[in-house]
């Protein structure tokens, strides 16, 4: 009789299917003797093709990673789809006809577990093959069956990170790369073969950024400016190219980082006001503000000229610069200032004109030239034309003859 199984090896690629050997009962054998085959009788076949069922037991233990997976402690007998199988097989049929598939399936395993080429890609099978000779005795017989396991597109492209973060400064140049994102797909060829694309988020219809479609190296496309747009936010695509394909996605998050590209700028470049020469040490004369659009700049003013005996002063406070009367001023020696101030951020600066018009304070009573005048009032009286004019002696200014009479008087 013929007797078909495969058998346990000690290799590690050897898949054991002991339980599930299979044995054509001596009774069909017997009643069909198209199928059995007599010792040492070589002439005659029979195809008994055996569905692999890769257990999980018969694989756990021998090939690492599925061991964990074993549930049942008890070993359960295999079983064969059906109790019983019946064929027809046309007559005359030649020799090595295939005429049945048998399926077994052991209770150890739960649901049957498919070949999986990423968790192993081959196996192999020693088949062996007894007869039951008695002269010289049993004779058996072994083939190598190598199994490869051919890679279908069942893995998505995975991304290494779901959100990428990167952080670039404003003045990066164009075609910078700035980041990289990496997919890596489990399956084989082409269902492994990955390519990128950028699928949303490139803002207001321009591609700040390019993606290289197979390295998937990001660049800067763009000039980009932190003072217009400081965050970027877009989304990024790996696609297989199996049939079907199969894709994912993750975020790319950039922050544009500040650098000190702008000039502080006045608000207003000329300035003209006037202040009273008995103006106390310490009034606030004009206060001036520079606006610089970066984000880290600080701006300090100066008075750079025009600050004769330095009468005015300017302190920086809240971003602004405030010119304060820092010495009391004095009509008779300057009567105009024109100062120049200068609003810096360390590295870029502004200037502005500041005319400052000094007006005369009332600080001396009037006194007259001489100490007695001869006049009679009557004449005054008389004749306005003919007025006394009293010249004050410091401010060279006319008073009236009214004033006058009266102080007079
Ligand atoms: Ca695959
Ligand atoms: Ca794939
Ligand atoms: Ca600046
Ligand atoms: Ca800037």
């Amino acid at each position: 009789m013929f007797r078909g199984r495969c058998v346990e090896k000690d290799q590690r690629d050897v898949i054991s299917l002991r339980s599930t050997s299979l044995c054509l009962p001596h009774k069909q054998q017997d009643e069909a003797n198209l199928f059995c085959l007599m010792p040492n009788s070589l002439n005659g076949s029979l195809f008994v093709d055996v569905k692999l069922h890769l257990s999980r037991k018969h694989i756990g233990g021998q090939f690492g990673p599925w061991a964990k997976r074993q549930k049942r402690n008890v070993n359960s007998a295999p079983q064969f789809q059906l109790p019983n199988y019946q064929v027809s097989v046309p007559e005359n049929e030649p020799s090595g006809t295939r005429v049945i598939t048998l399926k077994a399936f052991d209770a150890d395993d739960g649901d049957a577990v498919r070949p999986d080429r990423e968790v192993k890609s081959q196996y192999r099978i020693i088949v062996e093959a007894n007869d039951q000779g008695r002269e010289p005795g049993p004779r058996s017989a072994t083939a190598t069956v190598h199994i490869f396991i051919e890679d279908e597109n069942d893995n998505y492209p995975q991304f290494s990170e779901k959100r990428y973060v990167v952080q670039v400064p404003e003045n990066i140049a164009v075609n910078s790369q700035v980041a990289v994102v990496k997919a890596t797909d489990r399956d084989a060829g082409n269902n492994a073969k990955v390519h990128y694309s950028i699928i949303n988020g490139n803002i207001k219809g321009q591609f700040y950024f390019t993606i290289n479609n197979k390295t998937g190296w990001i660049t800067v496309g763009a000039e980009l400016d932190r003072e217009t747009t400081e965050f970027y936010s877009f989304g990024v695509e790996a696609r297989d190219c199996g049939v079907p394909t199969m894709s994912s996605s993750a975020s790319v998050s950039v922050t544009i980082l500040d650098v000190n590209d702008n000039v502080p700028t006045f608000t207003q470049h000329l300035y003209n006001l006037k202040v009273n020469e008995d103006a106390a040490v310490g009034t606030s004369v004009l206060s001036v503000t520079a606006v610089d659009r970066d984000v880290n700049s600080v701006v300090t003013y100066q008075i750079s000229s025009g600050n004769t005996r330095n009468r005015f002063a300017i302190t920086s406070q809240s971003g602004g610069g405030l010119i304060t009367l820092a010495l009391p001023l004095d009509y008779k020696q300057e009567r105009q200032y024109l100062l120049t101030i200068t609003a810096s951020d360390g590295t870029r600066h502004d200037t502005a004109q500041v005319f400052i018009n000094v007006t005369d304070a009332n600080t001396h009573r009037p006194v007259f030239q001489s100490a007695n005048y001869q006049v009679l009032v009557m004449i005054f009286k008389i004749c306005f034309a003919n007025c006394l004019v009293i010249v004050e002696r410091d401010l060279c200014e006319l008073y009236s003859f009214h004033g006058v009479l009266t102080g007079f008087l």
